[in-house]
């Protein structure tokens, strides 16, 4: 019998990794969805799950659980395409994993072994959510958020933790040098690094939090300069892209991959969160920031650029739409790799010249609801010829 149903697990594993994706017909201008999840907990090995061996286990049962595949970092080298995705098991633990395709929008395939990260002194409960980034130092940077319970959680409170920036490095994303976390006056999640120096230091995205869930006065994204990244110390940090009432990203916000350098300026990619009846409503969102002084805003349309639509809507953490990964390919295309409400990962495809003209031309937000009208009265006006009435 056990022999029978893993070849039927083989059967079915090997027809999902081999569906050729498509693209929705129906799009905004401004970016295609992809129709399947080019990532799920489906995806993952058999050989991670199931113990093939007849005797240890007749019935062929799932021993280890894989409960989300989810928020990835996204990178290509040699000319494939790699995803150091989020892998959630069954017992609530994250890690990372890498899968490989040769096609930016399916045939993901992971490697045999999930990454077995090194720990600093401290160690890590959980870890999640990596930024990959090739510097201009010559290594690629991986940070993630490294979760560890509260040190001063009050007895019987089991659910208080500290959220730090793991930093690691890599030259192949399979052997990792872990360095020393990132040392900040408050708890930070989001943490991105910018690809050049800038002033000859490395150069981070950060997103200050008073508490693991509440920004609170961590007032948006914020941007600091480090000497050493092997001994990252956040001194000075000024919040480049804030929140506002009312707004997407009203509660929070946080960088997604590091930015795209544009002729245009910096082209960053972002989530914001703002809070209803429901719960949190995650969305992304695009702005952009000038070459020469890169914590200068010089685009940022208003709202979300993308929201949770369908089966999106529904997970885990459902209404939730989550971004640590992009890919420009060298025909301009860009493949953005976002997960869905804690479960899934998607990928949508539009190029640079699209997002950028996106950037510039959406109309800002002007935080009123007369402002918002003005803002389709001037459409209208620009449209008078083809006015019905
Ligand atoms: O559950 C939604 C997201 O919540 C966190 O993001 P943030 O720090 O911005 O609130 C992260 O845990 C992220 O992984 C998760 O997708």
């Amino acid at each position: 019998m056990s022999n029978s149903r893993l070849e039927e697990l083989r059967k079915e594993y090997e027809a999902l990794i081999s569906r050729r994706n498509k693209k929705y017909d129906r799009n905004n201008g401004i970016y295609s969805r992809y129709y399947y999840p080019v990532l799920t907990a489906d995806h993952t090995p058999l050989i991670w799950k199931y113990d093939f061996d007849e005797k240890r286990n007749p019935f062929m049962e799932e021993r280890i659980g894989i409960n989300a595949v989810m928020n990835t970092g996204a990178i290509k080298l040699n000319g494939k395409y790699y995803l150091v995705a989020r892998v959630e098991g069954a017992d609530r633990k994250s890690f990372f994993a890498v899968a490989e395709s040769e096609s930016p929008v399916d045939g993901f395939r992971f490697w045999d072994y999930p990454i077995e990260m090194p720990e600093t002194g401290v160690p890590d409960t959980n870890m999640y959510d990596m930024r990959l980034t090739a510097h201009e130092d010559g290594w690629i940077y991986g940070i993630f958020c490294a979760e560890r319970k509260d040190p001063n959680a009050l007895a019987g409170d089991l659910s208080s933790a500290i959220a730090v920036a793991g930093i690691a490095r890599t030259k192949d994303l399979r052997t990792w040098q872990r360095l020393p976390d990132l040392k900040s006056k408050s708890q930070q999640r989001n943490v991105v690094l910018h690809p050049e120096f800038v002033d000859g230091k490395y150069a981070l995205y950060t997103r200050p939090q008073d508490g693991f869930i509440d920004a609170g006065n961590g007032g948006g994204i914020g941007w600091a300069l480090v000497e050493d990244i092997c001994h990252a110390e956040v001194q000075n940090e000024i919040i480049i892209n804030k929140r506002f009432y009312h707004t997407i990203k009203e509660v929070k916000n946080g960088e997604g991959p590091h930015p795209i350098k544009t002729s245009g300026g910096w082209l960053h990619l972002a989530h914001g969160v703002r809070a209803c009846a429901a719960g949190l409503r995650y969305v992304l969102y695009l702005y952009m920031t000038s070459l020469e002084e890169p914590t200068k805003i010089i685009a940022e349309p208003a709202g979300y650029f993308m929201a949770p639509v369908n089966e999106e809507r529904i997970g885990d953490v459902s209404n939730v739409l989550f971004a640590n990964g992009w890919i420009v390919d060298e025909n301009g295309k860009v493949y953005i790799y976002y997960a869905s409400s804690d479960t899934r990962l998607h990928v949508a495809e539009s190029t640079v010249e699209q997002l950028v003209d996106y950037c510039k031309h959406t109309p800002t937000d002007g935080f009123r609801s007369i402002e918002s009208v003005r803002n389709i009265i001037a459409m209208v006006n620009q449209n008078k010829q083809y006015l019905k009435y």
